[in-house]
């Protein structure tokens, strides 16, 4: 995906020149690392935004996700500036070293395939597996096998490990559709931490979870593992859990 989406850009830079047409084209917003941009910096007729003092990528890259117009951003580590542009002209005039240049890109599910840990497995459904909730499908029919089951038992939970740092803006569930509702997923928290030791609850839903629930955060959270945990005694099934979010 990195590739593809690096290779996109690099073409619509070599055509155009600029970066006019990098626009997002989902609701979810993510960024990438462009080496060949690296050194250089919008025109300042071009420059939304210039503030010092931010310390990361990623946290220049997510004022980035605060201005509609914004299509990436130059970030200094020495200096600690995040230059954000409109548009985007090459030119070697205006060189400045050390910026890093991460382009906005439509976002993407960054826990698809990833490794995941629950506490435990249906022993009546021992093919309801963990990884049934980072397969890439959707159906939301507990019966056709695409879906993560544990036993009945007190405060079940399902984690993902996205492998490495991201800057997640959303986190979308996929309820089970059938059983009359009696059993679709409720009382679900979610927490995320860049450490299993750093966990913070960072939603939460009370009573039963809409067929597809979507957690948001706007301002955007660091985190490489996800947790859903079912506050109370009952079985935990879910059929898919999608985290949007950008590495850089
Ligand atoms: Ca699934």
């Amino acid at each position: 995906m990195e590739i593809t989406v690096f290779n996109f850009v690099i073409v619509i830079f070599n055509i155009f020149g600029r970066f006019c047409s990098v626009k997002p084209t989902s609701d979810f917003i993510q960024f990438r690392r462009i080496n060949a941009l690296d050194g250089i910096t919008c025109q300042a007729s071009q420059n939304m935004f210039n503030v010092t003092e931010v310390q990361s990528g990623i946290k220049c890259s997510l004022l980035c996700t605060e201005a509609q117009a914004c299509v990436g951003v130059f970030h200094q580590a020495q200096t600690k500036e995040c230059f954000g542009c409109s548009s985007f002209t090459a030119d070697e005039t205006l060189s400045r070293a050390g910026t890093r240049f991460y382009g906005r890109v439509p976002g993407t599910n960054v826990a698809e395939g990833k490794q995941t840990t629950m506490s435990s497995v249906s022993s009546k459904h021992v093919n309801y597996g963990g990884d049934k909730g980072v397969d890439g499908i959707t159906n939301q029919d507990l019966w056709q096998g695409f879906c993560f089951h544990t036993e009945y038992e007190s405060s079940p939970w399902w984690r993902v490990d996205l492998g490495a740092k991201y800057g997640i803006f959303s986190v979308k569930l996929y309820n089970i559709l059938n059983s009359g509702g009696v059993w679709k997923a409720r009382d679900l928290r979610l927490s995320i931490g860049i450490t299993l030791e750093t966990m913070d609850i960072v939603g939460s839903v009370l009573g039963q979870i809409d067929d597809i629930h979507t957690f948001n955060f706007s301002a955007g959270i660091e985190g490489r593992y996800v947790q859903v945990t079912l506050m109370g005694a009952n079985v935990l099934h879910l059929c898919e859990i999608q985290v949007f979010g950008f590495s850089v």
